[in-house]
């Protein structure tokens, strides 16, 4: 099968190592492409970079169409486009936040999500609501670490969401912790090591989520809310994104009628 995992920021080096945590926990004969839009946002970190990254990440979820991918992550810990790009897709499509939240909610009674900036921690409460995890989700910490910071050589950023994890268990007695951030993706098993709590990243759930759904032959109900989008032209600079007929996807026929 092939899995679509699509970096919404236009970072290339975050798409990379996205795609190196999800290739070490995909089975045999499950193929990630990992991408990243052509335009967009170089990070995500408020809601006019989320809406002004959301048609590059609709664009490759129709070019995932075209190339016959099964199911698509959308890694971005805001889930932009998430419902938009169900009406595109045949396969199933997942976003970071929502497994991550889903996986934690699972492994422990409580969890705190430790996130990047403050001015996003109200997104990550959104999400929460919208996807029934208020009862689970004890708070949402920012760390104040800039999503391009994360992987800077010498970055203090491993100490500091350590520390604010740390501080999650301790303060809000959670029992569980959801990293709020595609970036923090390669920096989890370590913190999970020392911490002796699930630390959940949404990365490799979203992708083990997908992978899952696609080999039970489970793809997105495409009546009602997430049936094709109506054919209209769309104006201006946007015509390219017009609302056509579905296209033949090669991997529709693998999922149950
Ligand atoms: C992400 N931004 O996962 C989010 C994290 C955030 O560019 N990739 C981004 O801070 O909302």
């Amino acid at each position: 099968m092939r899995i679509k995992l699509i970096n919404p920021n236009t970072t290339q080096r975050m798409t990379d190592a996205m795609g190196r945590c999800a290739r070490e926990v995909v089975a045999p004969g499950t193929e990630v492409i990992a991408v990243s839009p052509t335009m967009g946002p170089p990070s995500i970190e408020g809601y006019y970079d989320e809406a002004l990254a959301t048609p590059g990440l609709l664009a490759e979820v129709a070019a995932g169409e075209q190339e016959g991918c099964d199911g698509y992550v959308i890694a971005c810990f805001g889930d932009p486009g998430l419902y938009a790009a169900r009406e595109l897709a045949r396969g199933p499509v997942i976003g970071i936040a929502e497994a991550a939240m889903h996986v934690a909610s699972v492994l422990a009674p409580s969890f705190s999500v430790v996130t990047t900036l403050s001015r996003t921690c109200n997104m990550a409460w959104h999400l929460a609501e919208r996807y029934g995890m208020t009862r689970f989700c004890r708070n949402v910490r920012a760390t104040d670490v800039a999503v391009l910071e994360l992987d800077q050589p010498g970055s203090e950023a491993r100490r500091i969401i350590l520390d604010e994890c740390s501080r999650a268990l301790e303060e809000d007695g959670s029992e569980a912790i959801v990293l709020g951030c595609a970036g923090m993706a390669e920096l989890c098993a370590q913190i999970q090591d020392e911490l002796g709590v699930p630390v959940v990243e949404g990365v490799t759930a979203a992708v083990k989520w997908v992978e899952a759904l696609v080999a039970l032959r489970l793809g997105t109900a495409k009546r009602g809310d997430y049936a094709r989008p109506l054919l209209k032209r769309y104006d201006g600079a946007l015509e390219s994104f017009s609302p056509t007929e579905a296209q033949p996807n090669p991997a529709a026929s693998r999922f149950r009628r």
